[in-house]
């Protein structure tokens, strides 16, 4: 099988068996308000972030090979722009774009994994639209262009929350390239938060490169030096870490060569980061097969997280029916206590009934059943509530926590099952969760093996 085909074929099979086994549970417990494979089931995708006028559009437009975004020296974007390959369109050149759709689109048809964006409301849905581009570049990948980060502008005069967005979009993102420019060399506090607080939260480390871009305007290598040594410094800082990420260090010749006076030969030293520029290409261009292992990965997370939040279900119907059993026998001593109280008052009280077994064990029965009866109907109204929110303050003795992953999981989903938990007031049925949890162990178990076999049996770079 071709390597494009194998990639689209395997894709096609970790969206089915997610959307057969995984999203039903979720769905039906409060797990995923949507189902879980809309996020994945979309094309890869390249998320562009960085400091404005940093050359992200104009990069993007070199990589493309049109004019497809706007360019300018003062931030110029304020729009969210998912770039994507038109299917229908024609090949023909020159590179356009041969179809515009807006926000309101967008993030309502069901075919695009947007749809969580619709909680930003109307007035960000004037800020992001779709582009279909008949470049061949973009045949298996969708690049997200972004507003540049700015200092003077604050989250009211965007109109949205634009750390939020980034991050709800890093989340879903196969790559997240992370754009600097030798003017503003992570100086720039609005990239100092997405990259410090958003990004960590909403992707993994792996999935974030950084660029900087524009080095043609550096006057010389050791200008060039100066620069990317701060850089590095302002990263550390931001990221904690000591050891020094990859930076990609590339330039857009076009828009170098319009905005250039003369020819710089203290510039000579760019040729030999050309190859940079080609690495970065190779990046991107290899996102779709990133796509497969973040959808491993995806499966995994997912299934684990399930497992973990059925097995917490289980957890507090165990507890109900213990704490029920108790209440029970102790109804049964109440009652049996009670109808031998009742018989030994009778016989006290009325001699001609000691030689009358049949009224007084009739009487002791139903003294019994009534005492029961009661028992049954106070514990149904007072104690199995108790029990509820006790058990919902208590949420987290619903679970084992003894290990830092099962930590974790648990951190993602406590609320969930304490939502689901008051929803179905503890009324859902043990056996079809047990089963549930039989078929999400299953999917982790065999799902996940016979995506990363599949996997490796046909290493793609
Ligand atoms: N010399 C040089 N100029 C560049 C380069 N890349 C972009 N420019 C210029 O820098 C300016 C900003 O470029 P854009 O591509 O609009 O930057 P951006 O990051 O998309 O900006 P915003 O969308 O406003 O955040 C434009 O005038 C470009 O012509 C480059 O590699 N070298
Ligand atoms: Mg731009």
């Amino acid at each position: 099988m071709k390597k494009k085909d194998f990639l689209k074929t395997l894709q096609a099979d970790i969206v089915e068996m997610v959307a057969e086994y995984l999203t039903p549970v979720a769905m039906e417990y409060g797990y995923s308000d949507v189902p879980l494979e809309n996020t994945i089931k979309w094309k890869p995708m390249v998320l562009v972030i960085g400091n404005y006028s940093s050359g992200k559009s104009s990069l993007i437009n070199e990589l493309i090979g049109g004019d497809i975004q706007a360019t300018g020296q003062a931030p110029t974007d304020d729009s969210f722009t998912i770039i994507t390959y038109d299917e229908a369109g024609p090949a023909t050149t020159p590179v356009h774009v041969t179809e515009e759709r807006d926000g309101k689109f967008l993030l309502n048809d069901p075919d695009y994994p947007f749809a969580m964006l619709k909680k930003y409301g109307q007035r960000f849905s004037s800020h992001i639209c779709l582009k279909k581009v008949n470049a061949p570049f973009l045949e298996n990948i969708a690049i997200i262009d972004t507003p540049g980060m700015h200092d003077s502008i604050s989250e009211h005069d965007r109109g949205y929350n634009y750390q939020e967005i980034i991050g709800d979009l890093a989340r879903i993102a196969d790559i997240v390239l992370v754009f600097f420019d030798p003017h503003k060399a992570g100086t720039v506090r609005e990239a100092h938060t997405s990259l410090k607080e958003t990004l960590p939260k909403s992707t993994f480390e792996d999935r974030i490169f950084f660029v900087l871009n524009r080095i043609d305007e550096c006057a010389s290598l050791v200008d060039l030096l100066k620069v990317y040594g701060t850089l590095c410094w302002n990263l550390s800082q931001i990221t904690g870490r000591k050891d020094i990420p990859t930076i990609h260090l590339t330039y857009s010749p076009g828009a170098a060569a319009s905005s250039s006076k003369d020819v710089n030969p203290e510039t000579d030293f760019m040729k030999y980061l050309d190859n940079e520029r080609e690495a970065l290409k190779q990046t991107i261009l290899s996102v779709p097969k990133r796509r497969l292992d973040h959808m491993a990965s995806f499966v995994e997370t997912h299934s684990e997280r399930l497992a973990h939040f059925l097995e917490a279900l289980i957890s507090y119907r165990k507890k109900a029916g213990i704490r029920s059993l108790k209440l029970r026998s102790l109804g049964v001593l109440a009652s049996i206590f009670c109808s031998g109280l009742g018989v030994f008052i009778l016989f006290q009280l009325r001699d001609n009934l000691q030689d009358n077994t049949i009224i007084l064990s009739g009487v002791g029965c139903g003294m019994a059943i009534a005492v029961f009866m009661l028992w049954s109907v106070i514990t149904a109204k007072f104690f199995t509530p108790e029990f509820h929110r006790d058990m919902l303050k208590r949420i987290d003795e619903l679970t084992p926590l003894d290990s830092q992953t099962r930590q974790d999981s648990w951190l993602a989903i406590k609320s969930l099952v304490r939502s689901c938990l008051k929803d179905k007031k503890g009324h859902f049925s043990l056996k079809k969760v047990k089963q549930e949890y039989a078929l999400v162990k299953g999917v982790r178990k065999k799902g996940c093996s016979e995506i990363r076999d599949a996997l490796n049996q046909q290493p793609l770079k």
